[in-house]
């Protein structure tokens, strides 16, 4: 495409699609009619992918998630479709400004973090690869709240990505399917008919998911929950006007909000009903297209693998044996064997409080045919092992993690350590019983976003280096090893993290009003706001670095930006004081005239996929410092080291293969490893030991305690002094020491700039492996048994 006919699109949206007229045009209409220019281009080439799945009867991979944390596509679709020359040289004759459209795109927030940006850049990795494959999701109404902070408080405010009009989505009214809850259950034989109580229906929104190149396109189908019933117009006519538009209300909950708890469960029932509309829409859409095709449902499995990202779409195995039992009259056992070979389960997470379990009363309330066959399955289960030692059902509840496991072929950790830590831990005895089924799938983030798109400058060194091929093929970022000794390249690779670093120092100096020096070391720690996170470990080794240069001001101090980020869950209360803390420590410290030119703190609000494309080009450190045992996996890891930054890490999830990618010398390492916190916890009075043994531990402490970060209220953080001092469950003072010790290490070590660039550098040409392109590969392989269909020339731009 020239920019003469990118223009031409452009101007031909902005009239006959937006009715605007380029004299009156705003941001949003350039935006829109950019937007549509572009996915008219992406059409084409989904379409012939579509073609090519059905008449070459490949596989196809259904990806069922809760979440998927998309953020913003139009640049995505841009740089993949090759269109970017042409898009700039186009405004630029229109005197539009693509930045400013860049930025005027909402975030698609479909997710809370980790596991939703996961499905996200699986998605695009599965285009990228030709790998057939839709996701199916909800199309929240609100995706994650917006945070914003009232005198260092968070307040969370609606998000409201719908208010405008998505470009990126079809429509699909034909699609719309029913789907019921409650009633009863009537057998008949073998066979057994639900009659709902409550009836909704799902209707489908499909975005077209491009890959690199071009090549290839598969869809996102996110549900929207409707009333079955229009408004009652009989109770309107009597004036009842609120009665009559109460069903529409009701079957609108159920797409209207994302839990904002991010591996917290908390056991709702709406959510419950989440889970169930959009794991059955998908499934039931899944088996008409199938039956298009084939007669045969024995087929199903060689013809569709159903992965279940965590167990939110657990529901999928009894609801999967329903559909066929019920509703196809096979067999019970067969169905069962039918829906095991087609499903396969991902448990991301081996926190206690974030395992589903759901009230059997509940549960049979909402769902009673599905809670009978629970129970069937459970038995056929403990028959088929020849033992009651393992079950799904337990204490009057139904344990999703187990039903899952149960009802899936293929069950996999999402790092090393993790998959280990599920043998032998909370899933010792399914595992004893199927030893085969296991396996693991280190995580992996696209390199089309996390590198190519969000840090320009790099990408263009990379690719003046060792050629392009590295987009498609991220281990060829190894080539780079060779130039890691040309102090020509070096010193480039230090000017774009230079330039980059400005950038972001621009952008806080205008948006938080706060001065900081892109000469210190951007020290960055982003991820929601957890516990076992471990951000307040990182805010005690702030204030004893800060309590140790005001002791001494004067002595050539390493400068240090600390760079927070993150949301926490509203109804967490311990999260939301370090929300506040954070923001309390910045205040002081930033206005400390004896420190602030060594030491600052910024805590942009809002975290979120844009955000981090900002910040994670223009960072040194990345703070990955859960304790060890806790973080399945970690991929804002992997961004960061991809893009140059040096992790100061504890061995937990992927930090441990990170670590040996990227050599032990390149990686600050510290803490206890995941079999040491275990027996750490035996010792009683750990914190305390701890506190007694490092008086700079004990010094930050009694900052906080006293109230210097809250000197109107100086019990403001009691809660977070009395959980240190005596619970500690997260071993954040037994780790203090070793982190202070590390931290002081990357202060050595950035103070000789060449020797850190080419630690950084080491880090990008080590970092290949963590594609996600090789992560869908993994899954294609040891998972869903599928291939990749031969995709389509590449996109000419
Ligand atoms: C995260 C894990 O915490 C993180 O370590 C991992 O890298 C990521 O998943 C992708 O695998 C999880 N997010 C959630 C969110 C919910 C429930 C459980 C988890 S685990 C809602």
């Amino acid at each position: 495409m020239t920019p003469a006919q990118m223009k031409d699109a452009i101007l031909h949206h902005l009239v006959y699609t937006l009715g605007k007229d380029a004299a009156h045009a705003q941001t949003y209409d350039w935006r829109m009619a950019l937007s549509f220019a572009v996915r008219d281009k992406i059409v084409d080439r989904w379409f012939e992918a579509t073609r090519r799945t059905y008449a070459g009867q490949h596989k196809r991979v259904y990806y069922l998630s809760m979440e998927f944390l998309i953020g913003r596509l139009l640049k995505d679709a841009i740089i993949n479709m090759r269109l970017e020359e042409a898009a700039i040289d186009a405004l630029q004759e229109l005197k539009v400004d693509y930045q400013a459209i860049l930025e005027d795109e909402p975030d698609a927030a479909l997710g809370n973090g980790g596991l939703g940006r996961l499905a996200a850049c699986f998605m695009e990795s599965m285009s990228t690869i030709g790998c057939p494959a839709m996701g199916y999701g909800i199309r929240y109404e609100n995706g994650l709240f917006r945070q914003r902070f009232e005198n260092g408080r968070q307040v969370e405010e609606p998000e409201d990505w719908l208010s405008q009009r998505h470009a990126w989505e079809f429509e699909r009214p034909e699609v719309s399917i029913d789907i019921g809850f409650g009633g009863h259950v009537q057998e008949i034989g073998k066979r057994a008919n639900w009659y709902p109580s409550e009836m909704l229906i799902a209707m489908g929104h499909d975005t077209p998911i491009i890959g690199w190149r071009g090549r290839w396109g598969n869809t996102l189908r996110l549900w929207e929950a409707r009333p079955m019933h229009g408004f009652d117009l009989q109770r309107f006519n009597r004036g009842d006007y609120a009665a009559a538009a109460e069903p529409e209300a009701l079957a609108r909950t159920l797409s209207r909000v994302l839990y904002p708890d991010d591996t917290t469960e908390q056991g709702k029932e709406l959510r419950l009903k989440q889970e169930f509309f959009f794991t059955s829409a998908s499934l039931r859409d899944i088996l008409r297209r199938f039956e298009s095709e084939y007669d045969d449902l024995r087929l199903l499995p060689k013809k569709a693998a159903i992965q279940m990202n965590d167990t939110h779409p657990a529901i999928a195995g009894p609801e999967l044996v329903r559909l066929l039992v019920d509703e196809r009259g096979i067999d019970f056992e067969e169905a069962v064997g039918i829906a095991r070979n087609t499903l396969s389960y991902t448990n991301h997470t081996l926190l206690p409080e974030a395992l589903e379990r759901w009230d059997e009363g509940l549960m049979g309330r909402l769902l009673p045919r599905h809670l009978q066959l629970i129970f069937r399955i459970n038995e056929l289960h403990m028959k088929d092992v020849g033992t009651r030692k393992v079950t799904a059902v337990d204490d009057g509840h139904v344990k999703m993690g187990e039903l899952s496991f149960i009802m899936a072929h293929r069950v996999n950790g999402v790092s090393a350590l993790h998959t280990e830590l599920m043998k032998s831990t909370v899933f010792k005895d399914l595992h004893e019983l199927h030893p085969n089924r296991i396996v693991n799938e280190t995580n992996g983030v696209t390199p089309r976003r996390w590198l190519l798109s969000c840090n320009p400058r790099l990408s263009t060194l990379i690719t003046d280096a060792i050629g392009d091929d590295w987009v498609d093929d991220l281990e060829q970022l190894e080539k780079l090893e060779p130039h890691i000794d040309d102090a020509a390249f070096l010193e480039s690779y230090a000017a774009a993290k230079r330039q980059n670093k400005n950038d972001l120092a621009n952008w806080i100096a205008e948006k938080l009003e706060v001065g900081i020096d892109p000469e210190a070391i951007f020290d960055v720690q982003i991820k929601r706001i957890h516990e076992y996170k471990r951000q307040h470990l990182n805010l005690l080794e702030t204030i004893a670095h800060w309590l140790e240069i005001r002791d001494n001001p004067n002595q050539g101090w390493v400068p240090r930006v600390k760079i927070f980020g993150g949301k926490a869950a509203p109804g967490y209360v311990f999260a939301k004081e370090i929300v506040r803390l954070t923001n309390d420590v910045a205040k002081v410290l930033n206005s400390d005239p004896l420190t602030s030119r060594y030491l600052k703190v910024v805590y942009p609000p809002n975290y979120n996929v844009s955000l981090a494309e900002k910040l994670i080009p223009a960072s040194d450190l990345s703070e990955q410092i859960s304790t060890a045992g806790k973080e399945a996996s970690g991929t804002g890891n992997m961004k960061f080291a991809l893009n140059g930054a040096l992790t100061i890490g504890t061995l937990d999830g992927a930090n441990v293969e990170i670590r040996e990618h990227v050599k032990p010398e390149n990686f600050f390492l510290f803490g206890m490893t995941a079999d040491e916190v275990m027996e750490r916890r035996k010792i009683g009075g750990h914190s305390g030991q701890a506190i007694a043994a490092d008086p700079r531990l004990a010094r930050a402490i009694e900052a906080i305690r006293a109230g210097r970060f809250s000197p109107d209220e100086p019990g403001r953080y009691h809660g977070i002094v009395d959980n240190l001092v005596h619970h500690d469950y997260f071993l954040v003072c037994s780790d203090f020491t070793d982190y202070w010790r590390a931290q002081r290490e990357a202060d050595t070590a950035f103070a000789a700039p060449k020797d850190w660039a080419r630690m950084a550098a080491f880090n990008t040409a080590r970092s290949g492996w963590f594609s996600s392109d090789r992560t869908i590969r993994g899954y294609m392989a040891d998972v869903w048994h599928a291939e990749a269909a031969p995709t389509v020339e590449d996109a000419a731009g």
